[in-house]
């Protein structure tokens, strides 16, 4: 299998994580999105929709929106582990997921406003009043997560599932782009995160990785 991706995208550190917790062999094959590779005829072909990840399988199977494959990995592996088949933990799951879309999403709009806009030297394409909503959402979901964590290590259930791979792609952009205290703002999903990381190579071979990219972004 093909990943197609960037370190710097939650939604392709989501897919990539998963791929390395089920033990799939893939290559992972770099879009640079801020030399603007994803606009390129070449990924265009693959991927009109000119965003990462996207999945090509030896049989030509292609997929994108990350949530859709890291169910359909799961499911296809018959990892009921993290995707579990009862309906209602299933469920819970995929409602986690759709929530935590509204983080990455207002997280992206921020994120884009204040750190990649004005690191390629480009004004804020944004309304002001959209950056500030985008901001008071991302802490208003972090709040609800940091909450809903409280006495808990896990997002549904007590044990992990693609709830927990998404949460923690997430909380990265907070502590190292933003440069929050996570451990002070938000301690049960800082508590959280150490807990994966300690427990699951694959989140602290994520977490060495994305501290690799920063430092040459
Ligand atoms: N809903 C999609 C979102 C994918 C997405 O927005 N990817 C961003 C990176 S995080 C991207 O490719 N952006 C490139 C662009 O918009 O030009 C998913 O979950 O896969």
């Amino acid at each position: 299998m093909q990943i197609f991706g960037n370190p710097y995208s939650p939604p392709t550190r989501l897919v990539v994580n998963v791929a390395r917790y089920l033990d799939l062999e893939f290559q992972y094959e770099l879009i640079d999105l801020f030399k603007g590779e994803q606009h390129k005829p070449e990924y265009l072909e693959k991927n009109p929709k000119k965003k990462v990840p996207l999945i090509i399988e030896s049989d030509g199977f292609q997929l994108s929106e990350s949530y859709s494959i890291v169910r359909y990995l799961a499911e296809k592996n018959n990892r009921v582990d993290i995707y579990p088949t009862d309906p209602k933990q299933r469920a819970a799951i995929d409602m986690h997921l759709s929530l935590m879309n509204d983080l990455r999403i207002n997280g992206q709009i921020y994120l884009t406003a204040k750190i990649v806009l004005p690191k390629i030297g480009k004004e804020n394409i944004f309304p002001e009043i959209v950056t500030t909503n985008s901001k008071v959402n991302l802490d208003k979901i972090m709040k609800e997560y940091d909450t809903l964590l409280e006495g808990r290590n896990y997002v549904v259930g007590d044990s992990l599932t693609l709830a927990d791979f998404n949460l923690f792609v997430l909380q990265y952009p907070l502590q190292y782009l933003l440069k929050e205290q996570l451990q002070v703002t938000h301690p049960n999903i800082y508590r959280f995160a150490q807990h994966l990381k300690e427990v699951y190579p694959v989140f602290a071979q994520d977490e060495k990785e994305f501290l690799e990219f920063l430092s040459n972004f």
